[in-house]
C-alpha cells in the first residue's frame, strides 16, 4: 500500500548494492534526526548538528562500532522530500551497510518503497509529477539523448510545455464560463466561433507533440538492421562499426544464423545494430531458422540496411515483400568493381570506406523522428486524448448547439493535461475566473 501519509521515517541504500567505494543511507522524516543521533557519534565532544554541514565520527548499532563514516542531516524542508533527510556516507561494504540499515531500522524506521522519497518530494510539492518521473528515467537513461531529455524534464520542461497549454484552454474556460454565466451580455455565435477556433489551436499543438517515434527513441534507442544475401559482408559491417570482432566472418555462406547485436552512440541517441542471417532459399534447418529471425528483426527495425556485393553475380536487390531499406554495395575495395547505382552507397568494411556515409543515414533518419518536449508514453496518451477532446469541443461549438455541450469536453481536456503534472485544473481555473471578475459583482 502507497503511504501517502508520510508519517514514517522511511530509510534505504541510496546506492547501487554490491561493494563500492562509498555506500549511502538515507533517512527522511521526522525522526531522521534523532535516529542519526543515536547511530552517529561525530569527532570531537560538541555535536550541534548543524543543517548541511558533512561531520565525520563512527556509526555504531549501540553496542559495536560498525564503520567510519561521513553523516549530513537536511533539514526540512532545504531537502530533497521537503522532510528532515539524514545520510550516512560510509564505505561501500555490503555487510557494514546491512548492519547499518538494520541499525537505524532498529531505532524506529522503516525500509522505504521503491521511489518513496521522490515520491515524497511530489507530495510536498517540491516537484511535480513530470519531474518525479523524470528523475527515473534520469536514472535509467542508457544515452546521452535520454539523459537529457530527462534532465529538460527534471527542469521543468514537460512542466512548462503542458503548463502553456493549460494557461491557453484555462483563459478559453474563463470566456466559456462567463459566456454560459451572463448569456445577455455575450453574442453567443460569435463566442462560439472564437471557442471553437482555440479549441482547434490547442490541439494542433498537442498533436503535434504527440510524437511517440521520438519518445520511443529517446526511451528505447534506434534499431537498425544489417540485411542481405549470404556473403555480402553484413558481419564485417557490424564489426567495422562497433569496432570489435563481435560476429564471426567467414568466407563461407551461412555463416551467422542467430542475430548478433551490438551497440553504438550516434549524436549522444544509443544505436542497436541487428546482425542477421543471410537471406536466400535454404534447405538447413538451421540456416532456415536464422533467416526466418532476420526478416523478423527487419520488419520490426526502424531503419534497415540492405547490403548487397556488387561483384558477386548472385548478388540480388531486397525481394519485393522486403520492408523499405537503405541499399549499401560493399567490399568496395575489390578491383572491378561496378559502379553502384543512383541513391545507394559504396562501402568497404576492409578500408572503412563510404562508413561514414552509414553513420550519416542513421543519424539523417535520428533527426527525421525529430524531438518532442513530452518525455513519455503517458504524457503522450494524455495529451493526445486532450486533443481528441478538444477537437469534440470545436466541434459542439461549431455546431452551435448550447456551450455547456462545449464545457463538458474542455473540462475533461483540462483535466487529462492536470494529469500530467499532478496539479488540480479547478484550482486554477478558479483563480483565473476571479481575477478577471471584481469580487462584488
Ligand atoms: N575485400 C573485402 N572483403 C570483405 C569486405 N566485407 C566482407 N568481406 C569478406 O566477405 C566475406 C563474407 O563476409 P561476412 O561479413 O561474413 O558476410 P555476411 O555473410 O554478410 O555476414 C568474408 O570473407 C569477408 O572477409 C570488404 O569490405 N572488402
Ligand atoms: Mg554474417
Amino acid at each position: 500500500m502507497t503511504d501517502f501519509t508520510m508519517r514514517d521515517t522511511i530509510a534505504a541504500p541510496a546506492t547501487a548494492p554490491g561493494q563500492a567505494g562509498i555506500g549511502i543511507i538515507r533517512l527522511s522524516g521526522d525522526k531522521a534526526e534523532e535516529i542519526l543521533r543515536a547511530v552517529f557519534t561525530p569527532r570531537g565532544a560538541s555535536f550541534p548538528l548543524e543543517s548541511h554541514r558533512l561531520y565525520l565520527g563512527t556509526l555504531s548499532d549501540g553496542e559495536d562500532m560498525i564503520d567510519e563514516c561521513m553523516a549530513v542531516l537536511m533539514r526540512a524542508p532545504r531537502s530533497y522530500t521537503r522532510q528532515d533527510v539524514a545520510e550516512l556516507q560510509m564505505h561501500g561494504s555490503p555487510r557494514a551497510m546491512k548492519r547499518a540499515l538494520d541499525a537505524v531500522l532498529a531505532r524506529g524506521a522503516r525500509p522505504a518503497e521503491a521511489g518513496e522519497f521522490t515520491l515524497r518530494a511530489f507530495l510536498n510539492g517540491r516537484i511535480d509529477l513530470s519531474q518525479a518521473e523524470s528523475v527515473m528515467q534520469l536514472i535509467r537513461a542508457n544515452s546521452d539523448r535520454a539523459a537529457r531529455k530527462a534532465l529538460s524534464q527534471l527542469n521543468g520542461g514537460v512542466s512548462s510545455f503542458v503548463a502553456q497549454m493549460q494557461e491557453r484552454l484555462t483563459a478559453l474556460l474563463a470566456s466559456l464560463e462567463a459566456a454560459i454565466d451572463y448569456p445577455e451580455e455575450v453574442d453567443d455565435a460569435m463566442t462560439g466561433r472564437e471557442l471553437a477556433e482555440g479549441c482547434r489551436a490547442i490541439a494542433r499543438d498537442l498533436s503535434a507533440a504527440v510524437n511517440e517515434r521520438a519518445a520511443r527513441l529517446s526511451e528505447k534507442g534506434l534499431e537498425v538492421a544489417l540485411c542481405g544475401p549470404p556473403n555480402a559482408g553484413k558481419s564485417t559491417l557490424l564489426n567495422a562499426l562497433l569496432r570489435e570482432e563481435k560476429a564471426i566472418v567467414t568466407p563461407i555462406p551461412g555463416t551467422t544464423r542467430d542475430i548478433v547485436a551490438g551497440d553504438i552512440y550516434v549524436d549522444g541517441c544509443l544505436v542497436h545494430l541487428y546482425d542477421t542471417a543471410g537471406l536466400h532459399e535454404s534447405g538447413d534447418q538451421v540456416e532456415a531458422i536464422g533467416i526466418s529471425r532476420a526478416l523478423a528483426a527487419a520488419r520490426q527495425a526502424d531503419l534497415v540496411f540492405w547490403l548487397m556485393d556488387g561483384n558477386d553475380p548472385a548478388a540480388a536487390p531486397p525481394p519485393d515483400d522486403f520492408p523499405p531499406a537503405a541499399v549499401l554495395y560493399t567490399k568496395g575495395d575489390l578491383p572491378g568493381h561496378p559502379v553502384p547505382p543512383e541513391g545507394s552507397v559504396l562501402i568497404s568494411a576492409q578500408t572503412g570506406e563510404g562508413l561514414d556515409r552509414v553513420t550519416d543515414l542513421i543519424r539523417a533518419h535520428i533527426r527525421a523522428v525529430g524531438e518532442t518536449p513530452l518525455a513519455s508514453r503517458r504524457h503522450m496518451a494524455l495529451c493526445g486524448q486532450a486533443a481528441e477532446a478538444l477537437t469534440k469541443a470545436a466541434e459542439a461549438f461549431e455546431a452551435g448547439i448550447p456551450l455547456e455541450f462545449g464545457a463538458v469536453y474542455l473540462h475533461s481536456a483540462a483535466e487529462l493535461l492536470a494529469q500530467i503534472t499532478g496539479t488540480r485544473a479547478d484550482e486554477a481555473l478558479l483563480d483565473q475566473i476571479f481575477s478577471r471578475f471584481c469580487v462584488g459583482k
